[in-house]
């Protein structure tokens, strides 16, 4: 039966907002405090995923979570008999934790899950392992809800459901971000590339001196094996330290692969040459790597445009399409790079669309972080939920929804304001029976 990727891109929640909460993310950390445009997000997520469908892609989603989080505020010690008295309580004492749990980052689901195709994994199911993201602490809210929705969408028993990694540092993990699939067809088995931070098991010491590390080697591993992958089609590389430092906090920002293709700044793994002779090996001399040196794009340039996060996609017309932020196009080197790369006839990407994701781009999040990937055959998709794959109706019906209940503009303070909560609720309690997902995942009370 014939194989096929399907990207789940998450949709904006209605909380989106600009809280500086991920240290080691240049975009978050820089824009701290601004007035966010969650209709826009929304709208603009939505935009993205209708253009990869008309690209002839099967384009899926994944619903936010329900915030502000009441359990967490409860778990900090605010109380109140309603939400919006244990809102007003944790504004006025710590409104720095209502902003953590308040926080819309699930939109970026790249980091929900690290999926293997059934063609990798020993016993032919699709495996699941929902990130723990325990290196952000509202980030670290997210993989129960996580869980629980990746369950709503994809049923059945095609699908292995494993639990997150326990919570601590030694077990950091971020998903799919830090994991790329090489392959020559979606039939056949491909090479899971697992991408780590630090290693506190071994005695490597490579570990970044500014910013933290948030993959461990230790996750990686353990992934892999209860994923059931053949260690002969395996790979686990290390990030280079230097580049977290510089503000590469997930390898989606200096890696991108589609099918055999790699597009790959020269600085992103330690020791790159060997892994990628290994990667080809594997690949019986088929990868074809686009290696993007730093004379022409600068690791700075790299993580402002967001150029290896955009989605390289193979559309219906068999071509490849990279998928860009816009801010790509404002780069001049990383425009000049993506035309050679586009005209180039020693890689098959030949398309490039440009996104205007700017509100998720402040937050550290561009078009990759936006989406997971699932490989899948007929039989697979027929058991996801039919309503969580786009439609131009459901495309319709989501703008609308969207349009209806979210805020032009969100500010910190609008967080705490008397009827927020209710709202916020109101939309995701509708969104449930849209999108046919168990509804008492956004009733809180
Ligand atoms: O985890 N930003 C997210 C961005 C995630 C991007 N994902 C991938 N690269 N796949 C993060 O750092 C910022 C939230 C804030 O500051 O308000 C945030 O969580």
């Amino acid at each position: 039966m014939a194989s096929y990727e399907m990207n789940f891109d998450g949709l904006v929640g209605p909380t989106h907002h600009y809280a500086g909460l991920s240290f080691g993310n240049v975009a978050s950390m820089g824009n701290r405090g601004k007035v966010a445009r969650p209709k826009e997000a929304a709208l603009g997520g939505l935009k993205k995923m209708k253009a990869v469908r008309d690209l002839g892609l099967i384009q899926g989603l994944i619903p936010p979570h329900p915030r502000p989080h009441l359990a967490t505020l409860k778990a900090c010690g605010f109380e109140g008999k309603y939400p919006d008295k244990i809102i007003s309580n944790a504004y006025s004492a710590r409104p720095d934790l209502l902003s953590m749990a308040s926080s819309a980052s699930a939109m970026w689901v790249a980091n929900a899950a690290t999926v293997s195709p059934s063609s990798d994994t020993k016993d032919g199911r699709i495996h699941f392992t929902p990130a723990n993201l325990q290196a952000k602490v509202h980030r670290s809210i997210e993989p129960a809800v996580t869980s629980r929705l990746l369950k709503n969408i994809f049923r059945g028993e095609r699908f292995a459901h494993h639990a997150a990694l326990p919570n601590h540092v030694r077990f950091g993990d971020e998903g799919a971000a830090n994991h790329t699939r090489l392959c020559v067809s979606y039939d056949k088995p491909g090479v899971e590339i697992f991408t780590f931070g630090h290693d506190m098991e071994g005695d490597n010491n490579l570990k970044p001196i500014k910013f933290p590390a948030r993959q461990s080697k230790l996750s990686c591993e353990l992934i892999a094996k209860s994923h059931g992958l053949d260690p002969a089609r395996t790979v686990f590389v290390q990030q280079r330290p230097d580049v977290i430092d510089a503000g590469v906090f997930h390898n989606d920002v200096i890696a991108v692969g589609n099918g055999h293709v790699l597009l790959i700044h020269e600085e992103a793994w330690v020791e790159q040459d060997s892994v990628l002779e290994q990667l080809d090996g594997m690949l019986n001399g088929n990868l074809c790597v686009v290696q993007v040196d730093s004379d022409r794009v600068s690791v700075e340039d790299a993580v402002t445009s967001y150029l290896f996060n955009s989605q390289i996609v193979t559309g219906a017309d068999g071509q490849m399409h990279l998928i860009c932020a816009q801010e790509c196009e404002q780069n001049s080197a990383v425009k000049q790079e993506i035309e050679r790369i586009v005209k180039s006839s020693s890689n098959p990407i030949n398309q490039v669309h440009f996104f205007d994701l700017t509100q998720s781009m402040r937050n550290g999040g561009g078009p990759a972080c936006l989406r997971l990937r699932v490989v899948v055959d007929d039989a697979a998709f027929a058991a996801i939920n039919p309503r969580c794959v786009l439609t131009d109706d459901l495309y319709d019906e989501l703008c609308d929804w969207v349009t209806r209940h979210y805020r032009d503009e969100l500010a910190h303070a609008d967080l705490a304001t008397p009827g927020f909560f209710d709202e916020v609720e109101a939309a995701l309690i509708e969104l449930a029976g849209i999108l046919d997902i168990d509804e008492s995942i956004y009733r809180q009370r």
